[in-house]
């Protein structure tokens, strides 16, 4: 560095994994009511309703819709909190997850 011959060791860099990304999607299926669907997406991924009743939509009109990108952790304990959710009121909705 710097011409002089002398050289500096460079530092090894520390490389800290980037998170991977997984989508969390939301199945289609005939029972669950819309409104359930509607308000699952507001209380586990915080969107308006007009956001979940377009989401909601969309599912029912194309069998799968993306209901927010999450790092493995965040993805894998929303899935956990739909699918508890939906068994509590016994609804057939399924949610998964996929990497991004
Ligand atoms: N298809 C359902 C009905 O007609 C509504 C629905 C929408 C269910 C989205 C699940 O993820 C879903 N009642």
């Amino acid at each position: 560095r710097g011409g002089t011959g002398v050289g500096l060791a460079t530092k090894p860099e520390t490389k800290t994994a980037k998170p991977g990304l997984y989508k969390v999607l939301m199945l289609n299926d005939d029972y669950t009511p819309m409104e359930f669907v509607v308000l699952t997406l507001q209380r586990f991924f915080k969107m308006s309703i007009e956001d979940a009743t377009r989401v909601m939509l969309h599912v029912h009109q194309r069998g799968v819709g993306v209901c927010g990108i999450f790092t493995y952790e965040v993805a894998e304990t929303k899935v956990n909190q739909v699918i508890d959710f939906a068994r509590q009121h016994q609804h057939p909705l399924q949610c998964t997850m996929e990497k991004e």
